[in-house]
């Protein structure tokens, strides 16, 4: 650290020349995230040094967090879900696999995951001791659920359905691995971390959520399509009581107990997240998600133009091709299975999807 400190003119032209090494979200066509509503970036200002870590101190905020909990829940067809919000997918999946593992304690306890699933829970395996038992994915990309009988044992304490895979966008059948859940008396986390901002905004959804009775836990993250600052996650339970076994004393706060794995909390994000569906509602978000899939069908349609076929279709506005080459210009992203992957978040407006086309025509002339 320096002796003695910069001016202010030096400081700030360092850190502009560091924001310009930056991409613009303009070409970016690979990230799950997207540039914040204006009204979320107005609100993060706003509650910029909230905690809700010690949540009597900050009441106002703290209510917004349980105003947003009961939000998603709304959505999630069931308004009096447990949940708080969390940091990202990343943070929710943990906790969610925390929760299944002290609700049923066994020597050698698995978790049974597709094979499409996120690496987040690899690393929740890790940190919980969890052996990560992977279902194998159809020709569709969905998790395979009748290869599931040889997979789920007595030690499985939790599966896990994804609604809008990372990679292809895809929804995996959770209506029946909500009754495999409830025969088998096993814990079933929807990671919802994508689609849980896209799928409750389509004309007819089947459906993912509470409405199943055998959906213990979801995982929402407004950070992406919920076009919120970074980070906001939101993790729901079906019985706030299932927090319980996440509790830990804190005396010396304005509250005695918390079950959030981080202890600081920013509310900035929170409270973000809360604006956008509050000024949005249901109209304006069905609006900016039919946008996204309508992009994504004319993305996949002008692809296919030029021969490079979608690898599956997708269920949410993430579309993927059988096309090694790609535009200079453009961040595009590559699955494990090497199709190239395009998100069409909020920021991909139809103008951005034809520039793309556009140069891919000429690469392919
Ligand atoms: N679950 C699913 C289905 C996800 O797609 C992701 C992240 C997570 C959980 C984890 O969420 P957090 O990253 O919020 O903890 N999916 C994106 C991905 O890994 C995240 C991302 C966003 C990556 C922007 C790159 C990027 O530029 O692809």
């Amino acid at each position: 650290m320096r002796e003695r400190g910069c001016s202010e003119e030096e400081l700030f032209s360092f850190l502009s020349s560091k924001r310009r090494e930056d991409l613009g979200y303009h070409n970016i066509l690979s990230s799950m995230c997207t540039s914040p509503h204006p009204v979320a970036e107005r609100v993060h200002a706003m509650f910029l040094e909230t905690n809700l870590g010690d949540p009597g101190l900050f009441r106002g905020t703290a209510s917004l967090e349980d105003l947003l909990v009961r939000r998603i829940g709304e959505l999630m067809h069931h308004p009096d879900a447990g949940g708080y919000a969390t940091s990202g997918g990343t943070e929710s999946n943990i906790q969610a696999l925390r929760i299944a593992k002290k609700r049923k304690p066994v020597a050698s306890p698995n978790v049974v995951v597709p094979a499409s699933a996120h690496f987040s829970f690899e690393k929740a395996c890790d940190m919980l001791s969890l052996e990560m038992r992977t279902a194998p994915v159809d020709a569709c990309y969905r998790m395979e659920v009748d290869a599931l009988d040889g997979i789920v044992d007595k030690n499985t304490v939790c599966i896990v359905g994804i609604v809008g895979t990372t990679e292809y966008g895809m929804i995996d059948p959770i209506a029946r691995l909500s009754e495999l859940a409830e025969e088998r008396e096993t814990f079933l986390h929807v990671d919802a971390a994508f689609g849980g901002m896209v799928v409750p905004f389509l004309q007819n959804p089947a459906p993912f959520d509470f409405q199943l009775p055998g959906v213990d836990s979801i995982s929402v993250d407004p950070h992406k399509m919920g076009m919120s600052t970074i980070p906001a996650g939101c993790l729901l339970v079906r019985d706030a009581r299932m927090f319980t076994c996440l509790n830990v004393d804190t005396p010396y706060l304005t509250v005695k107990q918390e079950c959030t794995l981080a202890g600081t909390r920013s509310g900035a994000s929170v409270a973000a997240a809360l604006a956008v569906l509050e000024y949005l509602g249901k109209d304006g978000m069905r609006a900016i998600v039919a946008g996204c899939m309508e992009n994504t069908r004319r993305l996949i349609e002008g692809m296919e133009t030029f021969g490079c076929p979608r690898a599956v279709t997708p269920d949410v506005n993430v579309a993927t091709f059988v096309c090694d080459a790609s535009p200079a210009g453009w961040r595009v992203s590559r699955t494990r299975n090497g199709h190239m992957r395009i998100v069409c978040m909020p920021h991909v407006h139809r103008d951005v999807i034809e520039a793309f086309l556009r140069d891919m025509g000429e690469l392919n002339a």
